[in-house]
């Protein structure tokens, strides 16, 4: 049945692409009302043709709404999540703010699908760092038991927001001018250089995106000690995040039974043509809505190892397809019917 539909931060970089991917996944919208601060009051954003003005994200403008996706951080998020419950509608959560809330599932349908059966109300989307290799990562799990993850990634700028997109795209002009480099977002110059993410280091040592990685990723495996060795790294690209991904298995498994795993994985493409040395690129991965996944390799330093370089669109599977596709799994689950008690 068509659905009363809510964007929270709908002008942001991850609120845009829900609209489009709504519009590309023919999603049954009933209604829909889109949501940011006071600053975009006034503005239009366009849903299948039609205007649809942005209006200030309020406690009451949750009235009548059934799903509610939330993308405008995780203080908005913890401010206005219960006024949407309260007003019966449930919440796709794309910041971090009920991830680890052991009530609140926290799903890529590929992996976890099931835990979505029991919500109270929110579910939560993923760090996009995570959504995308537990993609890549699950289907080998699943076929050869999965004992540690080492990964180093390659994040692009839109992870950080429109405005870090935009902050990249004036930096390269003004360097290719020869005029002075001005920062606003990242606290290094991101065009033409690669730094470490910039989120807070914690006491452990990893800042708060790789701690995200790793707990975000056990709870979604439900491997609660899984040894996950992570380096998340900001590189100059605009969209679309890369990691490399080193595996220990339980048991050995070749390159070419983990490509033709992978090959039939859902949520998967295999980019791996090494004659042409073609494998995935954040260019080529842009704008798709699976992980594409290459350089499927052993790792000669261990016989249970096996190699893989991943790229997938951060604003699509790491966060809007996501979140779509959570609320396509929740249609399914309450049109089916009630098993008998
Ligand atoms: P706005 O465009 O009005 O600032 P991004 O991740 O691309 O930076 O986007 C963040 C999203 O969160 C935008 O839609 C932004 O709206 C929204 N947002 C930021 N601060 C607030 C706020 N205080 N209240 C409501 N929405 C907010
Ligand atoms: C980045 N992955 O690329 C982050 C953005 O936990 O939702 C998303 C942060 C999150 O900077």
């Amino acid at each position: 049945k068509p659905q009363n539909i809510a964007i929270v931060g709908a002008t942001g970089a991850v609120g845009v692409e829900i609209l489009r991917v709504l519009e590309r996944r023919n999603f049954p919208v009933a209604s829909l009302k889109l949501l940011a601060s006071a600053r975009s009051v006034g503005k239009t954003l366009e849903f299948k043709g039609k205007p649809y003005k942005v209006e200030e994200l309020k406690a009451d403008a949750f009235k009548g709404c059934d799903i509610a996706f939330f993308s405008a951080g995780a203080t908005r998020s913890r401010e206005f999540v219960p006024a949407a419950r309260a007003a019966g509608c449930v919440v796709v959560d794309n910041s971090s703010a009920f991830r680890m809330d052991p009530n609140t599932p926290l799903v890529v349908p590929e992996v976890n699908g099931g835990d979505l059966a029991k919500h109270n109300g929110v579910v939560a989307n993923p760090n996009c760092t995570a959504a995308i290799l537990s993609v890549a990562v699950w289907p080998i799990h699943q076929a050869a038991g999965v004992k540690r993850i080492i990964v180093s990634t390659y994040q692009s700028a839109s992870g950080a927001g429109a405005a870090a997109m935009q902050e990249l795209e004036d930096q390269a002009r003004d360097f290719s001018a020869g005029k002075e480099i001005k920062r606003a977002v990242f606290p290094h110059q991101i065009a033409f250089n690669v730094f470490s993410h910039n989120t807070k280091v914690a006491e452990n040592g990893y800042n708060e995106e790789e701690n995200k990685v790793v707990e975000e990723t056990r709870k979604m495996f439900h491997a609660p000690e899984l040894p996950i060795a992570p380096t998340c790294i900001r590189v100059p690209v605009l969209r679309a995040h890369s990691e490399a991904i080193t595996l220990e298995l339980e048991k050995p498994l070749s390159p070419e039974e983990a490509r033709a795993i992978l090959a039939k994985a859902p949520g998967v493409k295999v980019v791996d043509d090494a004659a042409a040395n073609h494998f995935p690129m954040p260019l080529e991965a842009s704008g798709d809505l699976d992980v594409h996944v290459g350089r499927i390799r052993r790792d000669l330093s261990n016989p249970n190892g096996l190699m893989l370089w991943v790229a997938g669109d951060q604003l699509l599977k790491g966060a809007a397809w996501n979140a779509v596709q959570i609320a396509e799994e929740l249609a399914k689950l309450s049109t089916k019917p009630m098993a008998a008690e």
